[in-house]
């Protein structure tokens, strides 16, 4: 399901939606509403031929589609934006069509591997658009435009000369994970969220023209649809993220009390309080969604030797180049094939000088095959060195299932795609940076703690904030908080979830949602929630494939071409069963649990303990 549609990480989601389009208004499809048998009359026959034209269809425009949104994405003007919204148009037209004309089959008697692909094609798409054309002419043309906002988002101010200047996000990043100045960092903050409230007008209709498209197909509005994804009905899956909310809870609060603490005596009692919530902008990163750029605040006393990955990088001469080539070596050892000469030639690592592009990263899938790129603005930097092996795990991902029926070529659930990756980057450990000549001597196991607070920062600290962003939209989509109350709802959860506040109060026009990539971008955002329990899950199941006997905070699995092939096995199922199979191929379990991020963490959680007592928790 994640792969059809509109899913910018992996392109031929994005391709299959503009495909579909191109088909619907330009060709006589084998199936239309015209030419379908009565709903009485469909056999599991017709539902096969369907089936089959539909994936036929749907893979041949999938290449335009993606080459579309690859040339937009990475050169944004007028023209490349027009074509975008053209080809976003007719996929949307098409994958509707198709969504409908699935739904005939609801009654007809098929196998489970038929069923399974009628509902990919019912429930695929990410923002349906009403059937009527117009009403998707409009929908593809907001869609277009917010990502083109969003990508040449500019904070722009009179410079100390008088001169206007202007920052572009990755400046603004910049300053949050640099600055320890409170006003500078209020000032970056504050920056980068005027661009979004031109985004509301135009976000306010695409939920009314995505939710009308919703219910044509028999949905209550857009959040069931996001919901309905998961081999489970849209209920169970809320209450499943909830559940694992409450699993790993304790131990954010835990940080969160910590983290809290050490920012007031960093920044005293006004800037940082010693109760309540954390002010946003003093987590050294724009969304306050991973800390581990104010490591350095909160660092625990030790002896040991600090492992500071960047400065390893850059003493040892890495590039960007060297950089993606360290994470291909990675998936080498795992016995994976190289990346084709095509990635290298058409991946854009760098940000380029002389146009606008979206620099968020993403990874894609252009033919479906083998023609898989990266796309990001690559900064020499530990993010960047792990989110490099988090997109190449989407690329492993979509080359490994590439062989599966076109409707199949996705993951077992989002979270999966967005797992694997990661699942890789936690074996950079220490011993590993020793492996590959970066670091000269491993600390012993009285730098753990260290070690797990640097990983903390981001990956326990992002936990509430990836299952935030959908709880927003969610209660967006149903209508249960309508535009004027989308900023408030917005900071409520913030601060429910994440103990974050806002560091000054909001302008009225303020469109804070706006600011974060995936709400202009139309990207689920509880993938990222469920890939942070999944990779855990991997990571621990794979040491022991990998017969690794370390601590599982201390366990790489490089080289271990054992674990590689139990991870292929998975990754080569795609999306052809349901994910609780392909979780029991790696882990031998059915069920998504916490208890592995909670291993992982537990000499943490103990030091967290301990440093708390004696301070008020909570917030
Ligand atoms: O968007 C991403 C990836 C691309 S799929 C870089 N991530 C989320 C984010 O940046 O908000 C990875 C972690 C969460
Ligand atoms: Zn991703």
């Amino acid at each position: 399901m994640q792969r059809i549609y509109r899913n910018i990480f992996v392109a031929s989601i994005l391709a299959v939606s503009a495909l579909l389009a191109a088909c619907q208004q330009q060709t006589g499809p084998a199936v239309t509403e015209e030419a379908a048998p009565d709903s009485q009359t469909l056999t599991a026959d017709d539902a096969r031929q369907f089936v089959e034209d539909a994936q036929q269809q749907l893979e041949t425009l999938s290449i335009d589609a993606a080459r579309t949104f690859w040339i937009y994405q990475t050169y944004i003007n007028q023209d490349t934006q027009g074509l975008a919204a053209k080809v976003s148009e007719q996929g949307t037209a098409l994958s509707v069509k198709f969504a409908n004309e699935a739904a005939k089959f609801r009654d007809v008697e098929v196998d489970a591997d038929l069923r399974r692909k009628l509902d990919i094609l019912s429930r695929g798409l990410v923002l349906p658009a009403p059937v009527d054309a117009e009403k998707n002419a409009e929908l593809a043309d907001i869609t277009t435009r917010l990502d083109g906002m969003y990508g040449t988002g500019q904070y722009c101010k009179a410079g100390d000369n008088g001169e206007r200047q202007c920052q572009v996000l990755g400046d603004l990043e910049e300053t949050l994970k640099t600055s320890r100045n409170p006003d500078e960092l209020l000032d970056a903050w504050q920056g980068w969220r005027t661009i979004s409230p031109p985004m509301k007008d135009l976000y306010v209709r695409e939920v009314e023209l995505a939710n009308e498209g919703a219910r044509e197909l028999g949905f209550a509005d857009v959040s069931e649809l996001w919901r309905s994804n998961y081999d489970m009905e849209p209920d169970a899956f809320s209450a499943e993220m909830d559940r694992l909310w409450g699993q790993v809870e304790p131990l954010y609060e835990a940080l969160h009390c910590h983290v809290r603490s050490e920012l007031n005596e960093q920044y005293g009692d006004d800037v940082a309080p010693l109760q309540g919530p954390i002010p946003a902008h003093l987590l050294g990163n724009m969304w306050a969604q991973q800390w581990g750029n104010i490591y350095d605040l909160v660092a625990p006393d030790i002896e040991a030797e600090d492992v500071d990955v960047e400065a390893l990088l850059i003493a040892n001469g890495y590039d960007e180049i060297k950089m993606v080539e360290a994470g291909e070596a990675f998936f080498s050892s795992l016995g994976f094939a190289p990346l084709p000469d095509t990635f290298w030639e058409r991946s854009q690592f760098t940000k380029p000088q002389d146009r606008e592009v979206v620099c968020h990263a993403s990874a894609w899938d252009i033919d479906n095959k083998d023609d898989i790129r990266i796309k990001m603005c690559i900064k020499i930097n530990e993010d960047d060195f792990r989110t490099i092996h988090h997109e190449l795990g989407h690329n492993y991902y979509q080359r490994a299932y590439k062989e599966q029926p076109f409707l199949y070529l996705g993951s077992a659930n989002d979270g999966f795609h967005e797992a694997v990756g990661d699942t890789i980057a936690l074996s950079i450990t220490p011993e590993y940076l020793q492996q590959i000549g970066l670091l000269d001597e491993v600390p012993d196991a009285s730098g753990d703690i260290g070690l797990l607070m640097r990983q903390a920062l981001d990956k326990v600290a992002f936990l509430p904030f990836g299952l935030l962003v959908d709880q927003w939209r969610w209660r967006v989509f149903s209508g249960e908080v309508g535009p004027e109350g989308y900023n408030e709802l917005w900071w409520q959860l913030r601060e429910q979830y994440q103990g974050i506040s806002s560091p000054v109060s909001r302008p009225d026009d303020a469109f804070d949602p706006g600011a974060k990539y995936h709400v202009p971008g139309n990207t689920p955002y509880a993938r990222y929630f469920l890939a942070h329990i999944l990779q855990f899950q991997f990571h621990r199941s794979l040491c022991e494939i990998a017969g690794n006997q370390a601590p599982i905070h201390r366990c790489s699995i490089y080289g271990s071409e054992e674990a590689g092939s139990r991870l292929n096995a998975m990754l080569e199922m795609g999306l052809s069963r349901p994910w609780p199979d392909a979780l029991e191929a790696v882990t031998g379990s059915r069920d998504m649990d916490a208890t592995a991020i909670l291993d992982y963490f537990a000499p943490l959680k103990s030091w967290l303990d301990e440093q708390n007592q004696g301070r008020q928790c909570g917030w």
